[in-house]
C-alpha cells in the first residue's frame, strides 16, 4: 500500500487533481507536502512515466495574501526563467547543471487555476540535490554565493521595465522602518511590553535602514533585477559535489538591489544558528564563511560597480536589519504574514536576526577590509 494514501488522503487527492492540470505524460504514483519555506505551499507529486521511469515534479499554489497579483508572479517567473534558459544554452554555457523550468498546464499556459480560484504551477524537480538551512562548510557558501552571483550576472541585461514589482516596496527597510513604527504606536495585539529592547535597538539605527536607498535614489546604486529572496535554502546544492547546481524560488525577481541579495546571503549563510534560534549564545558571524560568500558572489558577478563592492558588507547588516523588523512587526500584528508554528515564533526569529545584526557589527571593519582585499586583487 502506498504509505502516503494513508497519512493524508485529502493531500493526495489535491495534488493528483491540480498536477493533471498540466502537461505531464503517465500516471500519478503520490504526492506528499513539503514543509520549507515560509509563505507558499509546496507539494512533490511522482509521476510514472509510460517508459517506466519515476519522474518527480513541484508543484505550488502561490500565497495570495503576499502576491496579491499571482499572475504578475507568473509573468516575472516565465520571464526569467526563459531567459536565464536560453542564456545558459548559448551564453554562458560554463554555468553548467540545470536549470528551473516551468511545466505547461494543458492548454499552453504556465499555470493552472485550481479549485476556489488558486493559482499553481509546476516546476522540474532537481534530483541528487539538497538544500541546506544552516551552511556546513566553506565550499557550500562558495558555491551557494557564486550561484547567485551568476544570476545577477545573467539577468543582468532584462530591462528592468519588463519585470513587474509584485510586492511594492518589498526590501525598502526605512519603509519597512516606518511601518514597524506605526504599529508600535498601535500595538493591535497588546505585545508591545515584550518587546521593548528590540524596538529600541531598532529605533537606534534609523540611518542604517536609509542608507541603500537613498544611495539609489542618488543614482549612485543601480536598480537591477534582483533574486530577493536568496536565502541559502533557495540554491540546490549536489548532494555528493555539494556544488551549486540550481538557484530556486524565483516569486520575489523584482526590481532591487543586488546589495540585498548578497546581504540575505550573508544573513543566512554565516551563522551557526537557525533562523528561530532560541539560544541567542549560538548566533553567530563566522568569518570563514563571510570570506567565501564574498569570493563567490564576486566570481559569479562580473556586472557590479565599485558602489556596489563597497556596500557588500553594509548589505549584509541592512537585510538583516530589515528582516528582524519584518518578523517584529508580524509579531505585534498577531502573525499575520509569516507562519507561525508555536507561540513568539515571530519574536524568536526576529531576536536571531537583531543578534546577528550585532555580531556583524563588532566585525564590519574586518568584513570591508577582506571585501576590499578581494576586489584590489581583482583590478
Ligand atoms: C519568506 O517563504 P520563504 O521562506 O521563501 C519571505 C522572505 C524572508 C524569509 C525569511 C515573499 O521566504 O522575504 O526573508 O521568509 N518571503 C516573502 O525566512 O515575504
Ligand atoms: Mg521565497
Amino acid at each position: 500500500m502506498n504509505p502516503f494514501n494513508s497519512v493524508n488522503q485529502d493531500v493526495q487527492s489535491t495534488i493528483e487533481t491540480i498536477s493533471n492540470e498540466f502537461a505531464i505524460a503517465g500516471e500519478f504514483v503520490e504526492g506528499h507536502e513539503i514543509n520549507s519555506g515560509l509563505i507558499n505551499t509546496t507539494y512533490i507529486a511522482t509521476y510514472e512515466m509510460p517508459s517506466g521511469e519515476v519522474q518527480r515534479y513541484i508543484l505550488q499554489r502561490i500565497n495570495e495574501k503576499v502576491f496579491k497579483d499571482p499572475l504578475a508572479v507568473m509573468h516575472n517567473v516565465e520571464c526569467v526563467t526563459r531567459h536565464i534558459n536560453w542564456k545558459v544554452l548559448r551564453v554562458k554555457k560554463d554555468l553548467g547543471g540545470q536549470t528551473l523550468n516551468l511545466y505547461p498546464a494543458r492548454g499552453g499556459r504556465f499555470f493552472a487555476v485550481g479549485k476556489g480560484g488558486g493559482i499553481w504551477r509546476c516546476y522540474n524537480y532537481i534530483e541528487g540535490c539538497h538544500t541546506y538551512d544552516i551552511v556546513e562548510n566553506t565550499r557550500q557558501a562558495y558555491q551557494a554565493a557564486r550561484a547567485f552571483g551568476a544570476f545577477q550576472d545573467l539577468v543582468c541585461d532584462i530591462p528592468v521595465q519588463e519585470i513587474l514589482e509584485t510586492i511594492p516596496d518589498f526590501h525598502n527597510t526605512p519603509k519597512r522602518y516606518q511601518r514597524l513604527m506605526e504599529v508600535v504606536e498601535k500595538d493591535p495585539c497588546g505585545r508591545l511590553k515584550n518587546v521593548s529592547a528590540e524596538v529600541d535597538f531598532v529605533r537606534q539605527r534609523e540611518k542604517v535602514c536609509g542608507r541603500l536607498i537613498a544611495l539609489m535614489e542618488e543614482g549612485l546604486l543601480p536598480r537591477r533585477i534582483t533574486h530577493n529572496d536568496t536565502k541559502l535554502n533557495n540554491v540546490m546544492i549536489d548532494a555528493e559535489t555539494d556544488e551549486a547546481v540550481c538557484v530556486i524560488d524565483l516569486d520575489t525577481v523584482m526590481p532591487g538591489l543586488s546589495l540585498y541579495d548578497f546581504g540575505d546571503l550573508v544573513r543566512t549563510a554565516t551563522s551557526p544558528a537557525a533562523e528561530d534560534e532560541t539560544d541567542l549564545s549560538k548566533v553567530e558571524m563566522r568569518m570563514p564563511m563571510f570570506e567565501a560568500l564574498a569570493e563567490g558572489y564576486m566570481d559569479g558577478c562580473d556586472c557590479l560597480t565599485k558602489t556596489e563592492i563597497d556596500h557588500l558588507v553594509y548589505g549584509g547588516k541592512v537585510i538583516t536589519l530589515e528582516t528582524g523588523i519584518r518578523f517584529l512587526t508580524d509579531y505585534l500584528e498577531g502573525d499575520v504574514y509569516f507562519k507561525a508554528q508555536r507561540e513568539g515564533h515571530n519574536l524568536d526569529r526576529c531576536r536571531t536576526q537583531l543578534k546577528l545584526v550585532e555580531r556583524i557589527e563588532e566585525k564590519e571593519e574586518a568584513m570591508n577590509a577582506f571585501v576590499r582585499r578581494v576586489a584590489k586583487g581583482r583590478r
